[in-house]
This record gives structure tokens, C-alpha cells and sequence, in this order.
């Protein structure tokens, strides 16, 4: 594509539903099974941390079992081949991205297979259940809590983000609602500094009106076909 050397391109849980892992949203999706307020807010965690600390336990244990799907694929040969900038900024707490092979990837909402010390805190890789409170092994104390961004919780490198946003002559989202913030207000940031936009969906998602392309169909398919586009 002529003219596009930098790009940005946002991630959510809709590219990793074909892996096997549930999106919120949807049908049976997580935020039918829990309340947000209770699982995925600072609030919920002081009020009842052992029912947060199983959510997240059966999530970072589920995502260990499933693979990434050819979207992931797509995305990492794009990682390896794009000789101009590329940010992949995932909505997504899976390691999915890295396992395909992407190594541009920034973790906008946290990582399930990273634990954060509310006390000193320094993060600690962690594939292990939380729940028995382990201690902390940068200062000993039991204050290991999910590594994730929750609701009223800034998000992570948001400077970076921007900086790239500001940069991008492409944004392209994948499989994402366009529902929670700062993460779909980047669209119309993008656009208003100037880049190309194009959204892959497997439905039109709230935030479609600021897209000037926007494609519907499964990231497994949606996604290898844009990305062998790029490399031509
Ligand atoms: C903040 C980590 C201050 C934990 C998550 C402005 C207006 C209104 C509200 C707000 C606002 N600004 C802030 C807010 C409040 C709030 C918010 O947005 N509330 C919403 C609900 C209205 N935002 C916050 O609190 C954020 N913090 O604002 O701090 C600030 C502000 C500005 C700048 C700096 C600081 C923090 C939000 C982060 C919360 N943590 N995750 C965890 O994972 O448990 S959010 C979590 O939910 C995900 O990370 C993701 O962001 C979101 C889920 O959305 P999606 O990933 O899109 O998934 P969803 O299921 O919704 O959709 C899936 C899509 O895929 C669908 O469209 C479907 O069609 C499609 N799909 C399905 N299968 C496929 C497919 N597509 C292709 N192929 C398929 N096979």
C-alpha cells in the first residue's frame, strides 16, 4: 500500500475467541458469568479479593491450554517482515501475540501470566494460582495482585500509545466492541492526526462510524488476507 510506513494496530478479545478463549460481550461471553463491579474493578478486590483472585486463576490457567489461531500468525510475519514502525497495542491479558512470534506488542489492560505488588510494586512473571496468597518475592509481603488494568485504572504506556497514534499512517482494529475506553476513542484519534483507518470485525463494532474501511468476518481469515495485502 503506497505511502503507509507506520503502523498501529489494536487488538481485543474478538482475535483470541477462535483460540478458544471467551470474549466479554458476547453471548456466554465473561461479563455474563461475573459482574464487572465485582471481578474487574479495585473496589471488587477490596471488597472480596478471593472471588477475584479465582476469576483471574481460571483465566491465567485456561489461557495455558489454547494456542494461538492464524490471526496471531498473520500478525507476527507482519512483525517480522514490516520494515517501517508497527505497534501491536492488545486490549487482550492473554500471551497469545508473543507466542505466535510478535514481539512489538504493548499490553494496554495487563497480562494474566504477570503478577503486580501492591505494596513494593515491582511485577513478577506468574503462571500459578494467586489465591493462597503467595509472597511477594521482591519484599516477602502477601500482596500479589493480578497484573491486569482494572475499570477506574489507568491503562499502561498510554504515553507510548499516543506517541504512536501520533506517528501511524494506518490504524487497523481487530476484533474489538469498540466499548471501553481510552482504548475506542483511538480511532478517532488516529483519523484526526491523519491516518488511513480500517477496522476487521466479525460484526460492526460501536465505534464503526470512524472507520473508512471497515470489513466483517472471522480474524482467522479477515486478518491473513490484509496482512498479505501489506507485504504484497
Ligand atoms: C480509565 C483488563 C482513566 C482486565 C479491561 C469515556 C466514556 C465512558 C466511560 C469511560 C470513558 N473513559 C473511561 C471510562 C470508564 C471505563 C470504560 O470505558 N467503561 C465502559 C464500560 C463504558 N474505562 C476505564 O475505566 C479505563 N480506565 O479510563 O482510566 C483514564 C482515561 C483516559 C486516559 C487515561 C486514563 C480502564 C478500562 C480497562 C478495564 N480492563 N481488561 C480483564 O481483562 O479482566 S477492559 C476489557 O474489556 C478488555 O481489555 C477490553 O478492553 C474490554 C472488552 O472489549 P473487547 O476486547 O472489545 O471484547 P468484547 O467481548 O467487548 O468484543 C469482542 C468483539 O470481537 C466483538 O465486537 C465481536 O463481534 C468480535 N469478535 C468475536 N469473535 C470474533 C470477533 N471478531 C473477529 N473474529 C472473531 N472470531
Amino acid at each position: 500500500m503506497e505511502s503507509i510506513r507506520n503502523i498501529i494496530v489494536l487488538t481485543g478479545a474478538g482475535i483470541s475467541a477462535e483460540s478458544g478463549i471467551d470474549t466479554f460481550r458476547d453471548a456466554g461471553g465473561l461479563w455474563e458469568q461475573h459482574r464487572v463491579e465485582d471481578v474487574a474493578t479495585p473496589e471488587g478486590f477490596a471488597r472480596d479479593p478471593q472471588l477475584v483472585q479465582r476469576f483471574y486463576d481460571a483465566r491465567r490457567e485456561a489461557v495455558q491450554q489454547v494456542d494461538p489461531n492464524p490471526a496471531h500468525d498473520a500478525l507476527a510475519l507482519l512483525d517480522q517482515r514490516w520494515e517501517g514502525e508497527l505497534l501491536i497495542v492488545t486490549q487482550n491479558v492473554d500471551d497469545l501475540h508473543e507466542r505466535a512470534g510478535a514481539s512489538r506488542v504493548l499490553h494496554m489492560h495487563g497480562e494474566l501470566l504477570s503478577a503486580l505488588c501492591a505494596r513494593c510494586e515491582t511485577r513478577h512473571k506468574w503462571s500459578e494460582s494467586l489465591l493462597g496468597q503467595p509472597a511477594c518475592p521482591g519484599c516477602g509481603e502477601k500482596a500479589l495482585r493480578p497484573d491486569v488494568v482494572w475499570f477506574g485504572e489507568m491503562p499502561y504506556q498510554m504515553d507510548r500509545i499516543y506517541a504512536a497514534l501520533r506517528r501511524a499512517d494506518l490504524f487497523v482494529s481487530i476484533g474489538t466492541s469498540g466499548a471501553v475506553y481510552p482504548a475506542a476513542g483511538f480511532v478517532r484519534d488516529a483519523r484526526e492526526m491523519g491516518a488511513k483507518t480500517l477496522e476487521l470485525n466479525l460484526e460492526r463494532s460501536e465505534g464503526s462510524y470512524w472507520f473508512e474501511e471497515s470489513r466483517q468476518g472471522r480474524a482467522s481469515k479477515l486478518v491473513p488476507e490484509w496482512v498479505a495485502e501489506m507485504l504484497g
